[in-house]
């Protein structure tokens, strides 16, 4: 063990429990999925898991995330429990959004995850709008959008980044470049290279990171949010990565070579972190099976929970639908 290093042991073996964690969970709804036996949509977080694992491990309870129409690895590394995620894909009573949302719209306020938003690039000015409520109320949390390479071609995003600069709001804007939005290449849709570099245009720091390295994930974020807490403002980190999947069900992917695909599944960010844990950081190859089995395990208790798990009531169906109204005081 490294024990100069500023990162804590228990926060690695976090890191890689919530990696393992959502890549098994993902695999398993894709193979029930293919039985038919997932009623939701699915839009899956494969080959991601390090962004969600290492920007989530550098916040506190209390801070809040914004995510997308692909959630599910945004939400475990956030702390919404496994089985409310797998009662709300499956529309029971159990499920974070009482069953009403499905995959797209989780959700678990009490973690500090806000129901997340599928129209793209939509969360990134909310974000920037909770990031202002807290700097007005005094408050040293934070904001965190994640949202994909594609959002950040609406006009949300250049909206919110530059009410956030203005305000020096503590936000931090997640860009995960996998490269793609649905089916189109990025090199269709914009002539620069890096999209850090737009950070430039509203005055606020920009970062390209590895996505594939859990460990550069959790240290650039670490760095945004300690800037963003200290009142300094918002940061730009554009991680680059990349989804195995198809975008959503049942897309085969076939506007992407066998090479890329491979060349991709070759830096793998969870082997990779495995073994820079095993070779950099002393830990046990015993200790990390464990971890691997434990969350196999949580997977299949999550699922079998929540296909056993009660139908919502229909006398609920209007509840929470609306904020309820508060008086005026
Ligand atoms: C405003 C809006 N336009 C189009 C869509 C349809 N749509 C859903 S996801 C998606 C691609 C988004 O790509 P990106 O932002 O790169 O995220 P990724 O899917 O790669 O995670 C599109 C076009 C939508 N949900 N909202
Ligand atoms: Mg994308």
């Amino acid at each position: 063990m490294i024990a100069d290093h500023p990162v804590p042991a228990e926060r690695l073996a976090e890191m890689y429990r919530k990696m393992v964690l959502i890549r098994r969970f993902e695999d398993r709804l894709y193979g029930l999925f293919l039985q038919g036996l997932v009623p939701s949509t699915l839009h899956q977080y494969q080959g991601q898991e390090a962004v969600a694992a290492g920007v989530c491990e550098a916040l506190r309870l209390d801070d809040i995330v914004f995510s997308t129409h692909r959630p599910v690895g945004h939400a475990i590394a956030k702390g919404v429990s496994l089985e409310s995620i797998a009662g709300e894909l499956w529309g029971k009573a159990t499920g974070c959004a009482s069953g009403k949302g499905g995959q797209m719209h989780l959700a678990d306020v009490s973690v500090g995850f806000l129901p997340s938003n599928a129209i793209v690039g939509a969360n990134i000015p909310i974000a920037v709008g909770a990031a202002m409520g807290f700097s007005m109320r005094g408050l040293d949390r934070v904001a965190v959008s994640f949202f994909g390479d594609g959002a950040s071609n609406i006009g949300a995003f250049h909206e919110g980044l530059n009410l956030a600069a203005v305000r020096q709001a503590p936000v931090i804007f997640i860009c995960e470049n996998n490269q793609y939005a649905a089916s189109t290449h990025i090199s269709l849709t914009m002539k620069i290279k890096n999209i850090a570099d737009r950070a430039a245009a509203y005055g606020m720091p920009g970062r390209m990171v590895d996505g594939m390295d859990a460990l550069a994930v959790y240290e650039s974020a670490r760095e945004a949010v300690e800037r963003a807490r200290a009142g300094d403002g918002p940061t730009l980190l554009e991680y680059k990565t990349y989804r195995y999947m198809g975008h959503s069900r049942g897309d085969p992917g076939n506007y992407r070579s066998r090479e890329e695909v491979e060349q991709w599944q070759g830096r793998d960010p969870i082997p990779l972190f495995r073994q820079r844990l095993i070779d950099t950081f002393g830990m046990e190859e015993e200790a990390l099976i464990a971890v691997e089995e434990r969350c196999q395990a949580e997977v299949e208790s999550a699922i079998q929970a929540a296909q056993a798990a009660p139908e919502p009531d229909p006398e609920k169906l209007y509840q929470s639908v609306y904020a309820s109204r508060r008086s005026e005081s």
